[in-house]
C-alpha cells in the first residue's frame, strides 16, 4: 500500500477487526474466526504500521507488549480506596450477616444478591480515561498500590479501549487478576523441565507474574482477569443494580466472569453455594468462596462501610483445602496387587471439609523426593473427593532426631518378601493369596459394585470374616451361613438373612463384570468389557495366547502377560472352578466382530440419562468400535454425549469448546 490516507484508513479498521475478535475470543469465548486469519490481520497491521510507524496508536493490538523493562515499580494511589470483604464460613454466619443488613434497610421482601465466585488471585484496579486504559495498579495496602500498567496491558482479555459509545469519560474498574488452571499446569511443566522451581499454587504464579519487571516474561504468562466492582466514575448513566452495571462493563469489553447469578435472600444464596461447590473443581480457574453483594445500589450506599470492607457485601469461604499438621507415623498399607503404600497417621485435622487422619505418600520416591520424617509438620491437602496428599513438609519445622523410614524387606503382613521390579516406583509382596492383606484386599473388590455389587458386603464385614476365619477366598463367601454371619459383631439375623440373599443374587452376572471381578492386574472395567466383548467366554479368555490378547483393542503387551500370568496359577484357576461350582454362570456374549474400529483413538464421556439405550450398552458399542469411554472430560475427549439432566461434565466440554452429541447425533455416529 503506497499511499498513507489508504493506510491509515485501512490500520483503523484492522483495529477494529482485531479489537473485535480479540473480544469474541478472550472475553466472550465465542470466537468467529480461526486463529490464522486473526494471526493473517494482526501481520497486515504490524506490516503497515512498520511501514507508517506514525499510525501506531498506544492502543494497538499490537503494542501490548512493552518493550523496557522497568527498574522498579513506582506507586498508584487509588482514587477510591479499594476495599476487602468480611468473610462467614457456615450457614448460622450467613444468617448473621443478614440480619445485620436487614436491621438497616428493614425490608418486607427478601433481599435480592448479585452472588459470583471468589476468585483466588491479586486485586487490581484499571483506570480508563476517555476510553483508553492508561494505568493499572496492584490493591497494595487499599489506598497505595504498585503499577502494573505495563504487565496487565499483556492480558489480552482486558481492553486496551473500551468499546461503544457509551462509556464514562473516567472509569475506575476493579477485578481479580488469575492464572488458569490449565496455563498453570503447563507453566510449571515447563519450569519443572527446564530445571526452574515449579510454582506452589495459580495465586502465587499470578502474582509473581504481576511483579515482573520485565513485560515480555508477564506476557509470556497465562494471566487473566475478572472485573467485579467500579471505583470512581464520571459520567456513567444511572445504573440501578449492581448485575446491570457488570452487565454494562461486559459492553464495553471488559472480561466478566460467566457464573454470576443474582439470587433472592439466604436461601438463594446457599443453593448457589452448593451448585458452584459441587462445580468447582471442573471450572477452569480456582476459587476460594462465593461472595454475596446487595443488589441495588442504592441500598449499597445506604449501607456503606466498616473498616475496610463494606457492610453490603460478604464472601461465604469453602472450608480450606490445605492446612497444617503433625506426621505421627508412617504406615506400609498392602494393597490388592501387593502394592505397598507407605501411608501417614496424622494428628487428626479438619481440612476439605472433612477430618482426615491418613494421607497417602503414593511410594517411596515420593518419600524421599518429599522427605517427609516421622514427627515433622506437614501441609496437607484434600482437594474434592481426591485422597488426601501431604504437599510438603513446611520448611524449618523440623523436630531433632524426626526419623526416616525405610521400605522393609518384608511384608507387615505376611512376612513374604518385598520386591520391587527394576524401572517400577512400586514396592510389592511376593505373598501373593497367601497374604492375608491381599486376600482381604481382592475379596472387597470381588464384592464391589462395579464388581459382583454384592449388596451388605462392605469393607469393614470383608476384614471382620477374615479375621474370624470364616472365609479365606471369594469362593468361600456362597458357603457362609446365617448361623455364621449372625455370630459376628454388630450383625443381626435379618442382617445375614439379607446378605445371603444378596450373594445369591449375584450369581447370575455378565461376563464382563465377571472378569473384571477377577481383579487381574490393570485390567479394568473398560479392558474386562474389551476381553468379554471379543472372547465371547471365560474358556476362550483362558485358552488365548499372548498374541490373541494382544488383538483386543486396548491390549498391550503389559495387560496380556498379567492375563496369562493370572490364568497360569493355579490357585485363580481352582477358585474359578469353585465358584462355577457354587453356581456363579453368567451369559456367553455373543463375540462382536471387532473389524469396526472406525471410533478408534476417539475417547468419549457419556452425562446424563439417554432415553434410547443404557450406559452400559453404549458404552460397549462405542468400545467395540475402538472408542474409549472415560470418566471426566479434558483436553483430549473427542466428544460428550450429552442425556437428559446432564451434569457439569456438559459445561466443561463447552467451555474446553468439545464436541457435544445429543441422542439424534449419537444414533448417526452409530449408524
Ligand atoms: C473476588 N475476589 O472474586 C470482590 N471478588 O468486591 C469478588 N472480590 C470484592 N468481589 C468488593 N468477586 C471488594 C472485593
Amino acid at each position: 500500500m503506497s499511499n498513507i490516507n489508504q493506510a491509515r484508513q485501512r490500520s483503523v479498521v484492522l483495529r477494529q477487526l482485531l479489537n473485535h475478535h480479540s473480544y469474541q475470543y478472550y472475553v466472550l469465548d465465542e470466537p468467529e474466526i480461526p486463529d490464522s486469519e486473526y494471526d493473517r490481520l494482526y501481520r497486515e497491521l504490524q506490516q503497515l504500521e512498520n511501514q507508517y510507524p506514525e499510525l501506531i496508536t498506544a492502543d494497538s493490538p499490537t503494542q501490548r507488549i512493552g518493550d523496557k523493562p522497568l527498574d522498579a515499580f513506582s506507586q498508584v494511589k487509588h482514587e477510591i480506596p479499594m476495599l476487602s470483604l468480611d468473610n462467614v464460613f457456615d450457614e448460622s454466619e450467613l444468617l448473621a450477616f443478614y440480619k445485620r443488613v436487614n436491621d438497616r434497610l428493614r425490608l418486607d421482601d427478601q433481599i435480592e444478591f448479585a452472588a459470583e465466585p471468589k476468585l483466588d488471585g491479586l486485586a487490581v484496579s484499571l483506570l480508563y480515561e476517555k476510553g483508553l486504559l492508561v494505568r493499572a495498579g496492584t490493591r497494595g495496602d487499599g489506598t497505595t498500590g504498585e503499577d502494573v500498567t505495563q504487565n496487565i496491558r499483556t492480558i489480552h482479555s482486558i481492553p486496551l479501549h473500551l468499546q461503544g459509545e457509551n462509556y464514562p469519560q473516567l472509569l475506575e474498574v476493579r477485578g481479580e487478576v488469575f492464572m488458569p488452571k490449565a496455563g498453570f499446569e503447563r507453566l510449571n511443566q515447563n519450569a519443572i523441565k527446564n530445571g526452574d522451581k515449579p510454582f506452589a499454587n495459580p495465586r502465587n504464579a499470578a502474582a509473581g507474574s504481576l511483579r515482573q519487571l520485565d513485560p515480555k516474561i508477564a506476557a509470556s504468562r497465562p494471566l487473566a482477569m475478572y472485573c467485579y466492582s467500579v471505583g470512581k466514575v464520571e459520567g456513567l448513566e444511572s445504573v440501578e443494580t449492581h448485575s446491570e452495571m457488570l452487565d454494562q462493563l461486559l459492553k464495553w469489553g471488559l472480561p466478566l466472569c460467566k457464573e454470576r447469578a443474582v439470587v433472592k435472600g439466604v436461601e438463594g444464596c446457599l443453593k448457589y453455594f452448593d451448585k458452584l461447590s459441587a462445580r468447582r473443581e471442573s471450572l477452569p480457574y480456582d476459587i476460594d468462596g462465593i461472595v454475596y453483594k446487595v443488589n441495588n445500589l442504592h441500598w449499597q450506599k445506604q449501607l456503606g462501610f466498616v473498616a475496610k470492607a463494606p457492610r453490603w457485601a460478604i464472601a461465604h469461604k469453602f472450608p480450606a483445602q490445605e492446612e497444617i499438621t503433625t506426621v505421627n507415623d508412617i504406615e506400609f498399607q498392602v494393597g490388592r496387587t501387593g502394592a505397598i503404600t507407605p501411608v501417614a497417621r496424622l494428628q487428626p485435622v479438619f481440612v476439605g471439609g472433612v477430618t482426615v487422619s491418613n494421607a497417602t505418600l503414593h511410594n517411596m520416591d515420593e518419600v524421599e523426593r518429599k522427605d517427609v520424617r516421622i514427627s515433622d509438620t506437614v501441609i496437607v491437602r484434600r482437594a474434592g473427593d481426591v485422597i488426601p496428599e501431604i504437599v510438603s513438609v513446611v520448611p524449618g519445622s523440623r523436630k531433632k532426631g524426626a526419623r526416616k523410614i525405610k521400605m522393609p524387606d518384608r511384608c507387615p503382613i505376611c512376612q513374604s518378601d518385598v520386591v520391587r521390579e527394576e524401572g517400577e516406583a512400586v514396592a510389592r509382596c511376593s505373598g501373593g493369596l497367601y497374604c492375608a492383606a491381599q486376600r482381604k484386599e481382592s475379596i472387597k473388590h470381588f464384592a464391589s459394585r462395579k464388581a459382583m455389587d454384592i449388596d451388605g458386603l462392605g469393607d469393614k464385614l470383608v476384614e471382620q470374616l477374615v479375621d474370624a476365619g470364616l472365609i479365606d477366598h471369594v469362593d468361600d463367601l456362597y458357603a457362609l451361613t446365617v448361623e455364621e454371619l449372625s455370630g459376628l459383631e454388630r450383625m443381626g439375623e435379618k442382617s445375614a438373612q439379607n446378605l445371603i440373599d444378596a450373594l445369591q443374587n449375584s450369581k447370575s452376572i455378565s461376563l464382563d463384570r465377571f472378569i473384571y471381578a477377577l481383579g487381574i492386574r490393570e485390567v479394568g472395567e473398560a479392558t474386562a468389557m474389551s476381553l468379554a466383548q471379543h472372547f465371547g467366554s471365560l474358556d476362550k479368555l483362558q485358552a488365548a495366547s499372548f498374541d490373541d490378547l494382544q488383538d483386543v483393542p486396548d491390549v498391550g503387551p503389559i495387560v496380556a502377560s498379567h492375563i496369562q500370568y493370572f490364568f497360569q496359577q493355579q490357585h485363580n484357576l481352582d477358585v474359578i472352578n469353585k465358584l462355577r461350582k457354587v453356581g456363579i454362570h453368567w451369559q456367553e456374549v455373543e463375540a462382536v466382530n471387532d473389524a469396526d474400529q472406525s471410533l478408534l483413538g476417539k475417547i468419549f464421556v457419556i452425562t446424563g440419562t439417554l432415553s434410547g439405550m443404557g450406559r452400559d450398552e453404549l458404552k460397549r458399542r462405542l468400545q467395540s468400535r475402538g472408542a474409549k469411554v472415560t470418566g471426566s472430560v479434558s483436553k483430549k475427549t473427542s466428544a460428550v454425549i450429552v442425556g437428559e439432566n446432564p451434569g457439569s461434565k456438559a459445561t466443561k466440554a463447552e467451555q474446553l469448546g468439545i464436541d457435544i452429541l445429543g441422542e439424534d447425533e449419537l444414533k448417526n455416529l452409530l449408524g
